[in-house]
C-alpha cells in the first residue's frame, strides 16, 4: 500500500500546514491489575484471574474473560459464570502505582511528550519522532504493524498516511519495549489527535494495535452507540444532549449548530459537534507529578471514634508509602468524610485541611521517611481534623474517610543545591536542627532529633494550621545561636548520619545566608583587594560582641557567621587561615574545581 503523494518530499511532511500534522499513540496495559498480579506470582497466568475490590471483580485475565468474566462484575456472579476463578485482593493499589510510573517513566525514554491518563493510559505525542523518521527511510514500502482499520481509501494530500505508518512502527517499538523490559503486553491507538487514538485503541485486544487514517474519523465515529462513548462528554453534558433528543454520536453528527449553541454555550456547542466528527485539536500534555496524593477507603457505615482512628491510622500508613515513592516533602494535609445524612437518607463529602510542618518528614540516604512519632504526630493532627468536621456530642455515621497530601515541598537537588552539601556534611544537620531544638528545650543537644518532640508540633488549637511554611515567622538567629553557644556545642556524635530534617524555615535561613552574601558578600569575591589571604591578620579582625567571630575576614557578615554551629565556624576560620589546607582557596566559590571538596562555602556566593 503506497500513499505518498506527488509532493511528499520530506520537508513537506513537517509543514505545519498540513491538514493532519499530528501523529498520536494511545497506549493502555492489557488487563491491567491482572498482570500486575501476574507478574508477581507467574502460577496465575494458567489460570483464570480475577482482581477483587470489595465485592466487586475490577478486572480479570484473559483466561478467566473467556469464561465469561467481565470488568466490574459481583464476585458472587463472576463465580457463578466461571467456579474456578482465582480471586485476588487488588484492594493495595501501591504494586499497580508503582508499575504505572513505571511505564510513563519507560515511555518518557522517547522524549516527546507523554500524557498519562489513568493508570494504564498514557497518550504519546510522536510527530517529531515520526518527522525523524521520514528523513531516512524508503516512504514507499511502510509496513503497518497490526492492524488498519478500514483500508486507506485515498491518499491524504498532507501526507498523513505516510506519518501515521511511520506512527505506528513507533507504537509497536514502544510496546515491544515495555514488554521487554517491564512484561506487560498492551494495545494501542494511533491516529491524527487523541480523541481517535483513544476510541481505536480497544479495537484489537488484547495484545495488539490499531491505526486510522483520517478520512474514516467521521464514519467510525457515526457507529458509536452513544454520545457518552466520546471520552470528554461526561454524564451531565450526556444528560442534556439526551434530553433533546440527542443519544447516539450519528444524532450529534446531524444536529445543526445553531440548535445545539440553544442548548450550549457557542464554545462547547463547536467543541460538541467538532468531537462528533472526530475531530480533537488538544494537545498531548506532558504530565508531572499530581498535585495532591490521596487514598480513601468506603465502608458500610462507622460510627465510634475509635475506629474511624483506626481507620485513619491504616489509610496514613498507605498513603505514606505513596508520598515516599513520589519524593516530595508533604505541607498540607487534608481529611475528607463521607457522612450519612439519616434525615435525607443521603451521603455527601465533607474535607478540612491544615498545612504540615515538613519537618515532621526526614530524608534518610535520600530517601523521604517519618519516623514513629512523626506517624502518631500526624494522626493526632488528622483526629484532630475529624474532631473539627464532626461534633462528637451527637451521633454520626461515616460511609468513608479520605485522607491526601495537597501541596508539596520540592526537595531541593541539583548540582547548585545547598541541600547537597547539608545532605553529605553531617556537622550542618546540626545547623537545620538548630530552632525546633532550642525552640523545645534550651538544654536539649539531642540532634538526633528528627525531632517528633520538637517544636514543630502542629498545633492546631489555635485557628487550626501551623504557621504557613509559605510565610515562616521570621528567625532570630542570634537567639538561637545563645540556645547553643552555653557550652552546648553541637556534636556530631550525636546527630544521626544522612537524617536530614529541612523545613521551609530552615530552609529560608538558607536563603537568609544567600540574601546576607548578596550584599555583605561572605566571600571576598566582592572584595577584590583582599583576595589574597596570605596575611590573615590584614583582613581578619576581633569581633567583641559575643566573643565568637575572632580572626574572622571583616568582609564578612557577623550576625550570620556567629548563628553558624560551633564546627561550621572552625571549619570557615581554618580556611580563612589557611585556604589551600582545605583545597578550598579563598578566591570565589564559583572557580572552585571538581576536586575541591563540597564545602558550605561554596553556597555563600553572591545571586546575580
Ligand atoms: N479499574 C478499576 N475500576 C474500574 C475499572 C478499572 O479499579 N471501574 C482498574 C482495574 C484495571 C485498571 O483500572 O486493571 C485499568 O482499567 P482498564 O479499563 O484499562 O481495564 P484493564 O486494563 O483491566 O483491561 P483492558 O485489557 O480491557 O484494558
Ligand atoms: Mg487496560
Ligand atoms: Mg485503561
Amino acid at each position: 500500500m503506497d500513499d505518498r503523494t506527488m509532493d511528499c518530499s520530506s520537508s513537506s511532511y513537517v509543514d505545519s500546514d498540513h491538514e493532519h500534522p499530528r501523529s498520536i499513540v494511545h497506549i493502555d496495559i492489557d488487563c491491567f491489575y491482572a498482570q500486575v498480579e501476574m507478574l508477581r506470582s507467574p502460577e496465575l497466568r494458567a489460570v483464570p484471574l480475577g482482581v477483587q475490590q470489595k465485592n466487586f471483580v475490577i478486572t480479570s485475565n484473559y483466561e478467566a474473560r473467556r469464561c465469561g468474566v467481565h470488568k466490574c462484575m459481583l464476585v458472587h456472579d463472576a463465580l457463578k459464570v466461571c467456579p474456578n476463578l482465582k480471586l485476588v485482593n487488588g484492594e493495595d493499589l501501591q504494586n499497580y502505582r508503582t508499575a504505572s510510573n513505571k511505564i510513563f517513566e519507560l515511555l518518557l525514554s522517547w522524549k516527546c511528550p507523554v500524557e498519562k491518563l489513568g493508570m494504564d493510559e498514557n497518550f504519546i505525542d510522536v510527530t517529531k519522532i515520526v518527522q525523524e523518521k521520514l528523513k531516512s527511510v524508503d516512504v514507499n514500502n511502510l509496513i503497518v504493524p497490526g492492524h488498519v482499520y478500514e483500508e486507506a481509501s485515498a491518499n491524504c494530500a498532507c501526507g498523513c498516511h505516510t506519518r501515521l505508518k511511520l506512527a505506528s512502527q513507533v507504537a509497536g517499538e514502544m510496546r515491544q519495549k515495555i514488554f521487554n523490559e517491564l512484561g506487560f503486553t498492551t494495545c494501542a491507538g494511533i491516529a491524527h489527535n487523541k480523541l481517535l487514538a483513544k476510541l481505536i485503541c480497544p479495537l484489537h485486544k488484547p495484545n495488539d494495535q490499531t491505526t486510522m487514517f483520517p478520512e474514516h474519523a467521521e464514519g467510525f465515529m457515526s457507529a458509536l452507540p452513544s454520545v457518552r462513548s466520546i471520552p470528554s462528554i461526561g454524564s451531565k453534558t450526556a444528560e442534556a444532549l439526551v434530553s433533546q433528543k440527542i443519544i447516539t454520536v450519528s444524532d450529534l453528527q446531524e444536529v445543526p449548530l445553531d440548535i445545539l449553541k440553544k442548548h450550549f454555550n457557542s464554545d462547547m456547542a463547536v467543541r460538541l459537534k467538532s468531537l462528533s466528527l472526530g475531530n480533537d485539536n488538544t494537545p498531548v500534555k506532558q504530565s508531572g507529578k499530581p498535585q495532591s496524593i490521596g487514598l480513601e477507603d468506603s465502608f458500610k457505615t462507622v460510627s465510634v471514634r475509635s475506629e474511624v482512628e483506626e481507620k485513619f491510622s491504616a489509610l496514613l500508613q498507605r498513603l505514606l508509602v505513596l508520598v515516599r515513592e513520589d519524593g516530595r516533602i508533604p505541607v498540607s494535609l487534608r481529611v475528607t468524610l463521607r457522612k450519612k445524612d439519616a434525615k435525607r437518607l443521603s451521603s455527601h463529602r465533607e474535607s478540612r485541611q491544615c498545612q504540615i510542618s515538613p519537618s515532621i518528614f526526614t530524608i534518610s540516604n535520600s530517601t523521604l521517611a517519618v519516623t514513629q512519632a512523626g506517624q502518631q504526630k500526624l494522626l493526632t493532627i488528622i483526629m484532630r481534623l475529624f474532631n473539627k468536621l464532626i461534633d462528637l456530642s451527637k451521633p454520626f455515621h461515616l460511609t468513608l474517610v479520605g485522607l491526601a497530601f495537597t501541596k508539596f515541598q520540592e526537595r531541593m537537588t541539583g548540582r547548585g543545591s545547598i541541600v547537597n552539601y547539608l545532605m553529605n556534611d553531617i556537622s550542618v544537620q546540626s545547623v537545620l536542627n538548630l530552632q525546633s531544638d532550642c525552640d523545645t528545650s534550651a538544654t536539649s543537644m539531642d540532634y538526633s532529633a528528627a525531632s517528633p518532640g520538637s517544636s514543630t508540633t502542629t498545633d492546631l488549637s489555635d485557628g487550626e494550621v501551623e504557621p504557613s511554611p509559605k510565610k515562616p515567622k521570621k528567625v532570630n538567629w542570634i537567639a538561637k545561636r545563645r540556645c547553643l553557644s552555653k557550652g552546648e556545642v553541637a556534636s556530631p556524635s550525636k546527630l544521626k548520619v544522612g537524617e536530614l530534617r529541612l523545613n521551609s524555615r530552615e530552609l529560608e535561613k538558607v536563603s537568609e545566608l544567600r540574601l546576607n552574601s548578596r550584599d555583605r558578600s561572605l566571600t571576598p569575591r566582592a572584595s577584590p583587594a583582599k583576595d589574597n589571604m596570605s596575611d590573615n591578620s590584614d583582613t581578619m579582625k576581633d569581633v567583641a560582641e559575643g566573643g565568637i567571630c575572632d580572626n574572622c575576614p571583616s568582609d564578612v557578615d557577623k550576625e550570620v557567621f556567629n548563628a553558624l554551629p560551633y564546627e561550621m565556624q572552625q571549619e570557615l576560620k581554618t580556611m580563612w587561615k589557611n585556604p589551600s589546607s582545605s583545597g578550598v582557596a579563598r578566591s570565589s566559590p564559583r572557580t572552585m574545581n571538581k576536586a575541591n571538596p563540597n564545602t558550605i562555602l561554596k553556597y555563600f556566593v553572591p545571586h546575580k
